[in-house]
């Protein structure tokens, strides 16, 4: 058994992979600030865990939670591109101080491991398709150049003082759990949400816009398996975590509209600033590197993912 603490263990993500790690047997503790994250999402869970309310940038509060730890699963952000075109300083303390605390505080721990929840938007809006890890990065908005920052800091904790880290890039997740009641959330936790309601949803732009939505149990399979890897496949690397298929925003609102039973039609409005037009992923290399391989598909996870909020009375 194995102590694994988990930054931002309030978020969709951390509260994931806290369920995932209990019913493993493996023993979880957590911190967050609820900037983001939601006391709900732990309630549940929170007699199993050992939770501490501590914002990233308290070191003092980081070295005591790592102290003991084995492994770091660093999910704790402000995961947002059009916050971050806002508030380019909060993402930058949040995301990128933040992470440096959590480094520090790993580091003079002699943690076994930190895995770090990297983003897509590093790539950018390069045209070729599918992004692989061989590319140079290209971030747009704050958020892309914080997420890549912190990757580069990861790497650089390997380097310099030998703490191994992984940095994994999430392409765009989704599921249960994703707050969808923010201006700032995710896509499908906000039209899945609408729809069950029968609000009508708002594409920004042509709708012809593509992501590599990735359901969450493929992100949490993918922090475990970068946990065990050999340190010479994994260590100081950084892997896209996504299924190697896209669909564009129109094609994902009328697997919604079947799903939610939604007849409306979407609100076309403005392209968002900061963001990107087409985002795929070559899997190949977390393939090879963890032994990857998505479980679950897009529409076996869109449709978990409605089931899910249908039950909770959307
Ligand atoms: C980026 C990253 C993702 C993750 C996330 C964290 C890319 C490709 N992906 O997601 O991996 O790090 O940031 O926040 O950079 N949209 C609408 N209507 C809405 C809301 C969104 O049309 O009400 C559009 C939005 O303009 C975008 C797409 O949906 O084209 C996806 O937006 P998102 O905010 O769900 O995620 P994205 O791609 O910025």
């Amino acid at each position: 058994m194995a102590l694994y603490l988990i930054t931002g263990i309030g978020g969709f993500i951390g509260s994931s992979l806290a369920r995932a790690l209990l019913s493993r047997g493996e023993q979880v503790r957590g911190v967050d600030n609820f900037a983001t994250g939601r006391r709900e999402n732990i309630a549940e869970i929170l007699d199993g865990i050992d939770f501490r309310e501590a914002d990233l940038l308290d070191l003092n509060a980081m070295k005591k939670a790592c102290a003991g730890a084995d492994y770091v699963l660093h999910q704790a952000a402000i995961p947002s591109v059009p916050k971050s075109v806002l508030d380019p300083l909060g993402s930058n303390r949040a995301n990128v101080d933040g992470t440096v605390n959590v480094l520090v505080a790993a580091r003079d721990a002699k943690v076994k491991r930190v895995v770090y929840a990297a983003s897509s938007s590093a790539y950018g809006d390069t045209p070729t398709l599918p992004k692989h890890e061989g590319m140079a990065p290209n971030p747009i908005s704050p958020y892309a150049v914080a997420k890549l920052a912190s990757e580069h800091y990861m790497t650089s904790f390997y380097r310099c003082y030998g703490l191994e880290t992984v940095s994994l890039r999430y392409f765009n997740i989704f599921g249960p759990r994703q707050d969808p009641s923010s201006p700032y959330s995710g896509v499908l936790a906000k039209f899945i949400m609408q729809m069950l309601r029968g609000e009508q949803p708002t594409i920004f732009g042509d709708g012809e816009q593509s992501r590599d939505f990735t359901y969450i149990d493929n992100a949490v399979e993918a922090n475990l398996l970068a946990c065990k890897a050999p340190a010479a496949q994994a260590a100081g690397e950084m892997c896209n975590v996504a299924t190697g298929r896209r669909v564009t925003l129109n094609e994902t609102f009328r697997a919604l509209q079947r799903l939610t039973g939604y007849s409306g039609e979407p609100k076309y409005g403005h392209e968002r600033g900061g963001d990107i037009k087409h985002s795929l992923a070559d899997i190949s290399k977390a393939e090879a590197r963890l032994g990857y391989k998505p479980k679950v598909g897009f529409e076996e996870g869109l449709q978990k993912t409605v089931e899910w909020y249908r039950g909770r009375g959307a």
